[in-house]
């Protein structure tokens, strides 16, 4: 395979930083079985510590459901955990106190759905895959999007949980906006499938950066920016300062890259390095995942500390990430 190389040496780069945590997760043993374990199909990758969130995407295929199906499924985890203030409910609010989520989805046809500052709905992205399936359009944002989903029969929730209501509240004191690299370690969740065919999906899902100004956008739900997915090629997401992200439309470049014949890790090097090369990056933080048509992955971030979580025959291996600094 063309890209054996430029795969093995990016694995060996992976393996000795790769980390185990809690029951349940595999420890990659040595690079070879990695590079077996990368050829195995299907599998599932997604930013941050998402073990639960594979784990559920990794039920939903082994069920017979399709690969599009996984990465909602695996999504909707972080969304509704109270515990992750990066994604859905209990998402850390805008700088007015209202949880704003944005999410989009795209499938293996090249067909997308996006919502955009929806409040009150735990499901942004089962929101978006409605958007992309049942109307001629790929994206909703605010109250069009809330009632819509609210005509799609989804209910309304409280989203701000009383923590991040107390953080926002600590933070109104001194009202000084500055992003956090790396929050505790689980962030957005942007989720990539391929299955056992080959066929690629992708989600991403995130309450945004906390206390942004009301009506910011991320890159997250837009296309080619937070995510992007095209059968032929690959498929990409992202996670970090969405505005760096969306100057460099991220995850489209990643998979252009690949299709002109980088690997999928020196695509995500690619990626970060265009940012690195014309931006203020040294505060910020951008990771990306990456993953070929061919199984080859790659991840790549700025800051140290980006994690990514994969899952081949239901074990789960977390690890960390090169980066750039
Ligand atoms: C955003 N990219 O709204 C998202 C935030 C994020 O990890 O990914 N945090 O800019």
């Amino acid at each position: 395979m063309k890209n054996d190389k430029g795969r093995r040496h990016f694995l060996k780069q992976s393996l000795h930083k790769t980390i185990g945590v809690g029951a349940g997760i595999q420890l990659l043993q040595s690079c070879e079985n990695t590079v077996q374990n990368n050829n195995t199909l299907p599998f599932i990758l997604s930013t941050w510590k998402n073990e639960k969130a594979n784990q559920a995407a990794w039920d939903s295929l082994k069920n017979s459901n399709s690969i599009l199906d996984a990465v909602e499924a695996g999504a909707r985890i972080p969304e509704a955990d109270p515990n992750d203030q990066s994604v859905g409910y209990g998402g850390r609010p805008d700088r007015d106190g209202n949880v704003t989520l944005d999410a989009c989805i795209m499938d293996s046809k090249g067909n997308y759905g996006a919502v955009t500052a929806l409040q009150h709905i735990m499901h942004p992205v089962s929101v978006a895959r409605k958007v992309m399936e049942d109307t001629p359009h790929v994206m909703l944002t605010g109250d069009g999007a809330l009632q819509f989903a609210l005509d799609s029969g989804f209910s309304k929730t409280n989203l701000l949980t009383e923590k991040s209501k107390q953080e926002w509240k600590e933070w109104l004191v001194t009202s000084e906006y500055k992003p956090k690299i790396n929050i505790e370690l689980h962030d957005t969740i942007g989720i990539l499938g391929i299955d056992a065919n080959a066929d690629l999906a992708g989600a991403c899902t995130t309450s945004g950066l906390g206390y942004k100004m009301p009506g910011r956008i991320g890159d997250s739900p837009v296309v080619g920016a937070g995510l992007f997915v095209d059968n032929e090629i690959g498929a990409a997401t992202a996670t970090g300062m969405g505005e760096l992200v969306l100057k460099s439309v991220g995850s489209f470049l990643i998979v252009e890259l690949m299709r002109q014949g980088m690997t999928a890790q020196e695509a995500c090097e690619e990626g970060v390095m265009r940012i690195v090369r014309k931006q203020d990056y040294k505060e910020l933080q951008v990771g990306y995942i990456a993953i070929s048509k061919t199984g080859d992955i790659g991840a790549y971030s700025i800051q140290p500390g980006f994690i990514y979580t994969l899952t081949i025959d239901g074990k789960h291996t977390i690890s960390e990430v090169k980066s750039y600094l």
